[in-house]
């Protein structure tokens, strides 16, 4: 019988070392969630990093952390500080991120990144071999590991390989200034279904593929001497479930059963009735466009001055890749920003932004969501964007309006969104206003639609429908080989 592989950079699961000994915990993220109904059970195998570096894992430890992840059905591979350093901080998040979000200028073009790139993707490749047999079903993810197809397809050529890209893939005028673009092209077209999450990041991968290889592309098939690659897009969705559920038992506590955050919410809302809470939440990611949010917002109250005092912007910023110079930066800009902001217009009664710098337990980004008048995201570049879809799935009675931008992959889907350029401050400024003014009627109606959608294609038909696309490949590959 054949298995499921799965990869990532890194495994679904939490590792801690303590004095108590080991433990493994399952980790509840999206993807995590998504591929449930993939990986389960003994047919399925999950490849990826611990989180640990060898240096962090004595010796001694090794058979018992192999032991717990063979327990969840996992496997790691074994990275050490200076593979983390090259491959992950290095090519992966200073080289490929910022070209693929468009920030050309911040892209860093390093020989030893490449190299340490090349080297921990074959690592994972060789897992993998060592792992399959010849009719397995092997799905690679994201830009962490573009190289991995075309290593495995060397030694397994009839394994059956799926690549999902979690994030853009940049127009060719973009793509084509990477020194190592017929590298990694040829190396995702090792693959035999080629995932996006939009049909624009489908089209501009093909364009580079024309381009730069010169390959015959057909619609959204490639041919590659006897191979046939197929390309499509699958948007991503959550678990709207699990969303909506919270979003009820968050609205269900009572009294001393509130969460700390709700209850500074609910004094928030009963000291300045009337007031709307804007809410926004991201990983501190310059592609994600907070500190330009955080200036329109300014811009807005300076355009409408009558909402001084009637409007509160939240910010949850979850930290993120610290390690890399352009994320410091970029956390110091916004605490200036933000102190600055407040110091000029904040008065004995209000604070016009509340900024918190850490990650929350899921239930108090429930409790936000479910307290926020209006969520803004802003990103410059965004794959998809998830905590808009969230945002949508726990207003439970329909009301709450989402402004988004036309940058974020699921601005595709979100058409009853109010969507905005985030580079036009002036049309921001007037959907804030917009928002803070839409009749409940016309919230709940947008809404509707957004649900209904959402509902539909959640996370399991999101990885249900790459899987069957997938296997009909392998079908389609078998009959391809055999005629
Ligand atoms: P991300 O860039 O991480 O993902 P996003 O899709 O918004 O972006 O997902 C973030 C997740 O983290 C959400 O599920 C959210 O609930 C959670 N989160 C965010 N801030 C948090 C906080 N402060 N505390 C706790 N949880 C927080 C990448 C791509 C995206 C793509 C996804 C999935 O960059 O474009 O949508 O993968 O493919």
């Amino acid at each position: 019988m054949s298995k499921t592989i799965i990869i990532s950079n890194r495994l679904p699961v939490q590792l801690q070392i303590s004095d108590g000994g080991l433990s493994a915990i399952p980790s509840v993220g999206g993807l995590a969630t998504g591929m449930k109904s993939v990986h389960s059970g003994d047919d399925s195998l999950w490849i990826g990093w611990s989180g640990l570096t060898d240096e962090d894992i004595p010796n001694i430890l090794e058979p018992q952390i192999d032991h717990a992840l063979r327990e969840l059905n996992c496997s790691k591979v074994r990275l050490n500080k200076s593979d983390i350093e090259g491959y992950y901080f290095g090519f992966s998040n200073r080289t490929i991120w910022p070209l693929f979000h468009y920030f050309l200028e911040y892209s860093e073009f390093e020989l030893d990144f490449w190299e340490s790139y090349k080297a921990v993707n074959q690592k994972f490749a060789d897992a993998i071999i060592e792992a399959a047999d010849e009719d397995d079903i092997i799905w690679v993810h994201d830009y962490q590991l573009l190289l991995v197809p075309e290593m495995v397809k060397a030694k397994r050529p009839n394994a059956t390989i799926g690549f999902f890209l979690h994030i853009p893939f940049p127009s060719y005028e973009i793509f084509r200034t990477l020194p190592w673009r017929e590298h990694i092209l040829r190396g995702l077209l090792g693959a035999d279904l080629i995932g996006f999450h939009t049909y624009d990041y489908e089209r501009h991968f093909l364009s580079s593929v024309r381009r730069l290889l010169g390959l015959d592309v057909s619609f959204n098939d490639i041919y590659l001497e006897d191979r046939v690659i197929k390309v499509d897009s699958f948007p991503m969705g959550i678990d709207y479930h699990k969303f909506s559920e919270a979003a009820k038992k968050s609205i269900a506590l009572q009294g001393k059963h509130r969460s700390d955050l709700q209850k500074k919410l609910d004094e928030h809302k009963r000291s300045a009735p009337g007031t709307k809470l804007i809410v926004s939440i991201d990983r501190l990611d310059y592609s994600k466009g907070i500190a330009k949010r955080i200036n329109a917002f300014e811009y807005f109250l300076n355009k409408y001055p009558e909402y001084k005092e009637k409007v509160r912007l939240i910010i949850l910023a979850v930290p993120s890749r610290s390690n890399v110079p352009q994320y410091q930066l970029l956390k110091r800009e916004i605490d200036e920003l933000v102190g600055r902001i407040n110091g000029e217009l904040s008065t004995v009664n209000w604070t016009p932004i509340w900024y918190f710098y850490r990650s929350l337990p899921f239930e108090n980004l429930i409790d936000l969501y479910t307290s926020s008048d209006i969520a803004w995201l802003t990103p410059l570049r965004d794959g998809m964007n998830l905590v808009a879809k969230e945002y949508i799935a726990t207003r439970t009675d329909k009301t709450g309006v989402l402004i988004l931008s036309e940058m974020a992959g699921s601005a595709n889907e979100m058409n009853e969104a109010l969507l905005i350029n985030p580079n036009n401050f002036e049309e921001q400024a007037d959907t804030l206003k917009q928002a803070i003014t839409m009749p409940k009627e016309e919230q709940m109606a947008r809404n509707m639609f957004l649900q209904k959608r959402l509902q539909r294609y959640n996370v399991e038909v999101w990885a249900n429908e790459f899987m069957n696309s997938l296997k009909s490949q392998r079908k389609a590959v078998g009959t391809f080989v055999s005629e």
